[in-house]
This record gives C-alpha cells, sequence and structure tokens, in this order.
C-alpha cells in the first residue's frame, strides 16, 4: 500500500533531477532569508547561483546542533513569525532547547511524509490508533497524529503516562494500532498482562519510533502484545517523524528522499563515507520554508542502501541507528554503543528487555555496570543458576564489546519505566575527572 505511489516509487534519475531543481531553489532560499547561511556561505566562497550538480552540495558548510544554539530561538528562521503557524521544541536536556517552526505548507508536507510512512507500515484507515507519545512541544505526537487523521484512521490522542488507564481505553475502544517509544509500549504489555487483558485487546500493529531498538526487543515486544511493529525515524530539526520508516518488508528505513536528501559521512574526517560503510548522517531539507536545515549533521550513525526495495519504492533504506556519535560511551579507551549491549541481553530469556548501564570513575579506571531485570524473580533464590547466567552473559558481553563489564541481575520491576524515551545510561564519572 502507499500513500502517494507515483513519488515513492518514482526511478532514481527522476528523483535526482527533482533533487537537484530543489536543491538549487532551497540553497538559494536559504542565502536570501537566513542571515547565518548567507554569512557561512560567503565565508566558505560558496556561489548559491552557481551550484549545477547534487555533489557540489559537498561544497556547502555543514549546520550542527551548536549553531542552532547560537542562534536561539529563531536566528535560524526564513520566515517572519506571522508566516509560522506552528512552533515545537526538542526536549532540550542540556541547555536551551531547539525551536523550530513550520508554514502552513511546512505542516502539510510533514503529515504527508507521515502518512506516507504509516501506510507503508500497513495501517489504513480501518485503524483505531492510540498515540502514548506525549503532546506537546515534542515532535512526535501531533506529527504522528495529523499523519494518521491523513490516511482516515481514528486517532486516539492519549498522550504518554497514566499507563492503567492506557491499557482501560485499548481494551475499551478496541485500539488495532499503538504509537509510542518501544520502551513504553513493553511497560504498557506488562501492565496489560497484569491486568489480564492482553488476551483480549484487538492491537495488530505498532508503529514504534523515537528511540533505539534492536531487533531482538522488538521481537520481544511483538511477542508479548501480538503485533507487528514497525520502527520510523526523525528529529524536530528536520520536522520531527516522517524522515523515514520502515515498509512491512523491514529492511531498513525508506528516507522520504524528494524532501530529505542524504549524505553519510566519516564523523572525524568529515569526509564523505564509502557506499556500505557506517557514517554519520546529514540531512538536507529540501522543501522547509520555516526552519530550513542545509548538510545537518545529525550525529546518529548508519549505512544507506540506494537499492531499490521489494515492496516496490525506490526511496534509498537507511539502517536502525546504531547509535549516536555523541551518545557513544568511552570506557576505558574503547567506543561502546548501548544498542551492542542491548542485543547481548536480548538473546537470554530469563533476562527482560528493562536495563541500565551506569558507567562510573574508580580511581583511575572507567567501569560499567550493566543493570538488567530478570524475567522471573524466583531465580534469584537459585543461587548457582543466577551465577551461571551472569558469568555468562558477562562472557557474551566482553567477546561482543572488548571490555569487562560487571553484569547486575535485578530482580522484575526495580528498574525505573519510561513513558517517552528510555534513559537508559548513568554516567557518573564527574565534568572534573573526564
Ligand atoms: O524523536 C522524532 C520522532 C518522534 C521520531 C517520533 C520518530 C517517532 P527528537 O526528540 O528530536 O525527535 O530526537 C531525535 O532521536 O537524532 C535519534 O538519535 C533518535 N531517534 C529518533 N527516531 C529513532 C529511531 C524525535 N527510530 C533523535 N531509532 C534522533 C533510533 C531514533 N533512534
Amino acid at each position: 500500500m502507499f500513500f502517494q505511489k507515483d513519488l515513492e516509487t518514482m526511478r532514481r534519475s527522476d528523483l535526482e533531477a527533482l533533487q537537484l531543481t530543489r536543491l538549487k531553489h532551497f540553497v538559494q532560499y536559504c542565502y536570501d532569508n537566513v542571515a547565518f547561511y548567507h554569512k557561512r556561505m560567503d565565508e566558505a566562497k560558496f556561489d548559491p547561483a552557481k551550484l549545477q550538480t547534487l555533489s557540489d552540495i559537498q561544497y556547502i558548510p555543514y549546520t550542527t546542533k551548536e549553531d542552532i544554539r547560537d542562534n536561539y530561538p529563531t536566528g535560524l528562521f526564513a520566515c517572519p513569525m506571522k508566516d509560522i503557524v506552528r512552533l515545537h521544541a526538542s526536549s532540550g536536556t542540556t541547555g536551551k532547547p531547539t525551536v523550530v517552526g513550520y508554514t502552513r505548507r511546512d505542516l502539510d508536507i510533514w503529515s504527508d511524509c507521515v502518512a506516507r510512512l504509516v501506510t507503508a507500515a500497513g495501517a489504513t484507515d480501518e485503524d483505531i490508533v492510540q498515540i502514548s507519545f506525549g503532546y506537546g512541544l515534542f515532535t512526535g505526537a501531533l506529527g504522528l497524529h495529523y499523519g494518521l487523521e491523513k490516511i482516515g484512521a481514528t486517532v486516539i490522542p492519549i498522550s504518554s503516562g497514566n499507563t492503567d488507564k492506557q491499557v482501560m481505553m485499548m481494551n475499551d475502544l478496541g485500539v488495532t494500532a499503538l504509537v509510542s517509544t518501544p520502551s513504553y509500549a513493553l511497560y504498557m504489555s506488562e501492565a496489560a498482562r497484569e491486568k489480564g487483558v492482553l488476551d483480549q485487546l484487538k492491537l495488530r500493529l505498532g508503529l514504534f519510533g523515537s528511540e533505539g531498538c534492536t531487533p531482538a526487543m522488538r521481537d520481544q515486544i511483538e511477542k508479548s502484545f501480538h503485533i507487528f511493529a514497525t520502527d520510523n525515524y526523525g528529529m524536530s530539526e528536520l520536522c520531527g517523524p516522517g524522515v523515514s520508516g520502515e515498509c512491512e518488508l523491514r529492511c531498513g528505513m525508506h528516507i522520504n528522499e524528494d524532501h530529505f536528501y542524504p549524505e553519510l559521512i566519516n564523523p572525524n574526517t568529515l569526509e564523505r563515507a564509502a557506499l556500505g560503510e557506517v557514517g554519520e548522517l546529514v540531512v538536507t531539507t529540501l522543501t522547509k520554508e520555516g526552519f530550513p536545515m542545509l548538510r545537518y549533521r545529525t550525529k546518529d550513525l548508519t549505512t544507506i542502501d540506494y537499492e531499490p526495495c521489494k515492496c516496490g519504492r525506490t526511496f534509498a533504506r537507511m539502517a536502525k541507528p546504531m547509535g549516536r556519535s555523541d551518545d557513544m560511551l568511552k570506557i576505558r579507551g574503547v567506543n561502546v554503543f548501548p544498542t551492542q549491549i542491548e542485543s547481548v541481553l536480548m538473546t537470554e530469556p530469563h533476562i527482560g528487555g528493562h536495563y541500565q548501564l551506569v558507567v562510573r570513575r574508580e580511581g583511575y579506571m572507567d567501569t560499567l555496570e550493566v543493570k538488567v531485570e530478570l524475567t522471573d524473580g524466583s531465580l534469584l533464590e537459585n543461587y548457582g543458576s543466577l551465577e551461571a547466567l551472569q558469568r555468562k552473559v558477562q562472557s557474551d558481553l566482553k567477546s561482543v564489546l572488548g571490555i569487562q563489564a560487571k553484569v547486575n541481575l535485578c530482580e522484575p520491576k526495580s528498574i525505573e519505566r519510561f513513558q517517552g524515551k528510555a534513559k537508559r545510561i548513568v554516567d557518573l564519572r564527574g565534568e572534573g575527572d573526564i
């Protein structure tokens, strides 16, 4: 099923022609309407009128999160506020939030992009969809909301929190599709089991996103809820959800390339990554009017596959991000991604999907403690089995990560639950001693 079949199945040569036309217009638009971009291009001696090919984009400087912060709150907007019809903002865990603005046309394109992804995932106008992302400044809830309304689905804007009520509504209203972070979905499935309603639910589809989730973790959520789930990716700076998402074949997330021009770079050298190599995703928003982003460094590490998909879509597919270059933990000189740890934990049937990584500095040494819940608390009474499981996980982690980690097997429900993005990392190394 397609939402905009002609666009989603375009021949690559036609797509590139469209991208080039849009890019030429977009770069000139940024130059003419955003003082920051004007100055950056002048400094790089880049004349927008001379852009001839898609690869000429390489001569335009990157834009970073710091650039957005330096122009807080609206210095990178390309329109007067009277043309902006909506503002959103990122959570801003460090410092000021990133404020993003949308014109009416931006909102329309955004909901088209989301409508494509949810259709590709199998959602239809027959679905009753519970949106359990937090409504408000976060882009996730309203982004999915308008995309799902556009395809004619019945939307329940319940927002996040009050998990018992979520389960009740899901059951009483015959909800067929759930929008949430994967970690919250797992939490809701536990709550539904406790209430004894899990097997009565009509849920068939999970539309997850906004945080990393290994295939094994997704498998666990699918089994416990008896659903099929897809992943979708985006970020506030680029619009929110709607940048890319999986089709029913789940072999990568299709990037809406007619609106988002992707590049992959080596985050250290800033050179273009070779085809098939892991790199940092850099995105240019080809059609954004309110808050245009030119070569934005997302910090997300992924690969891109340009082969057309068996589903008929020709848009390139990005792999699930393996992590963010700034989320990567450096422990005793070794790069560690939470997704690597999750993939080890999920192979153990006695271990559940809730875990936390605690990093400390002891003397001059960094230590990593992996706290993870057991699925069955009675194992805690069987010291022999517990110790064997702990040794096995420690050894598997050592071979995947290359460093020793202490594994702490905890009682079920002892690790904090999250209703939005899960906070898996607790880094207790003081700023001063890093
Ligand atoms: O999380 C937008 C979104 C909402 C996407 C709902 C999908 C669904 P931010 O809060 O700005 O925006 O966070 C963006 O979250 O740079 C990634 O590091 C991470 N992220 C988003 N989607 C995924 C995903 C929204 N599917 C940051 N897998 C991004 C892994 C993801 N990481």
